[in-house]
């Protein structure tokens, strides 16, 4: 019996998106995980830029624990909701507002735990700079070479 289930499976799963009543895939188009280590870096955002359109979301995952997505005062498009995904947890958003969204974690903004979203246009650019310029030094470094590269 157990050598006939994957196949059934399989049958199943054709005829079921034949009926389209089941999604074909799922509608997030961007995931961050947040990690310990990746490579030789120690705490970081798996993406650090990140580039969707607006209505698109965005998927902070807790690959590792200890890591949160909060956004940087100031980096964020005028009437956007702040980000605030929480400790341990994975946090979808769906992103709106055209501009630029700076993410930091909030014990490691120190170590350079940031990361840029880019949703559409960077319309925003002056005030994202401005608004790094008060991240801490690391953090600040990373931010601006992101925002160099829009
Ligand atoms: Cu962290």
């Amino acid at each position: 019996m157990r050598i006939n289930r994957m196949p059934l499976a399989l049958l199943c799963a054709f005829v079921t998106a034949g009926t389209g009543l089941v999604p074909a895939r799922a509608e997030t188009t961007a995931t961050v995980e947040m990690l310990n280590r990746k490579g030789d870096e120690r705490f970081v955002y798996s993406e650090t830029l990140v580039r969707i359109e607006p209505g698109d979301k965005i998927r902070f995952a807790a690959a590792d624990k200890g890591h949160n997505a909060v956004s940087v005062a100031g980096m964020l498009p005028t009437g956007a909701d702040p980000i605030s995904v929480p400790f341990n947890k994975d946090g979808e958003i769906t992103l709106t507002r055209p501009g630029l969204y700076g993410i930091k974690c909030t014990p490691h903004v120190g170590l350079g735990m940031v990361a840029l979203v880019v949703v559409g246009k960077p319309v925003d650019l002056d005030a994202a700079v401005d608004a790094a310029s008060d991240l801490p030094s690391k953090a600040k470094s990373r931010m601006f070479e992101l925002l160099s590269q829009l």
